[in-house]
């Protein structure tokens, strides 16, 4: 089960995880972006922190974790991460009563793969956060990107991937391509399933999971509610 963007909106999507009746048979990815945009982000990043230690969850990271852990360990000026300034204020504001935050958000950031690459129903699957850019080479190895691409490209991969890997990812919401609020299979007619289906980012967004193995999605209630701007 891959779960798509949740950017900071864990109380709609903890309602819909639960009716999943997920056991610990099941493997669950999460695509990245856990944080931002909406208002529950150090609540989100500490829930997926605490999942993701269990041996069937996997958290992959998004650029807005890469972002945070950048802020946070100073390569990355705070004035440049403007959708995550509310996250940051609420770290600093928490930080406060509990020094060791800083640190742990750190930890649980470093402990994010990149990607994850496994077999279902004999095709290969590589899950990541936005894709590979595919600009010159149209079936680039994931192995030899570097790690900003992995969590920030968009119409270099979905415009321009060729090859028989299938990629699920997230990051673009379905809605930018002109699409209704769901998962998009082989976009584009490529081998990519792109389930960013918005979260609280655009007016018809929600949250969604999608089963690899019988193509069967959930989703929660709309709970956008904005336009973003890219
Ligand atoms: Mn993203």
């Amino acid at each position: 089960m891959a779960v798509g963007d949740l950017h900071g909106c864990l109380t709609p999507f903890l309602s819909l995880y639960a009716r999943l009746d997920v056991t610990d048979d099941d493997l669950i990815i999460f695509l990245g972006d856990y944080i931002d945009r909406g208002d529950e982000s150090l609540a989100a990043l500490e829930w997926i922190g605490r999942e993701s230690l269990k041996p069937n969850v996997i958290a992959l990271r998004g650029n807005h974790e890469q972002t945070l852990l950048d802020c946070i360990a100073g390569r990355f000026a705070n004035r440049f991460y403007g959708s995550g300034i509310g996250t940051l204020r609420e770290v600093r504001e928490a930080a406060k009563t509990d020094p060791t935050l800083p640190l742990r958000i750190v930890q649980t950031i470093r402990r994010m793969p990149l990607y994850h690459r496994m077999e279902i129903n004999g095709r290969e699957h590589i899950f990541c956060h936005a894709g590979v850019d595919a600009l010159s080479d149209p079936n680039p190895l994931i192995e030899t990107q570097d790690a900003d691409r992995i969590v920030w490209v968009r119409e270099e991969f979905y415009r321009h991937y060729e090859g028989d890997a299938i990629y699920v990812v997230g990051h673009t919401p379905v809605q930018f391509l002109g699409q209704p609020p769901l998962p998009i299979k082989r976009f584009d007619d490529r081998n990519i399933w792109l389930i960013d289906t918005g979260s609280c980012c655009v007016d018809s967004g929600r949250i969604t999971c999608l089963d690899l193995v019988s193509e069967k999605f959930w989703q929660t209630e709309r709970i956008g509610c904005g336009s973003m701007v890219f």
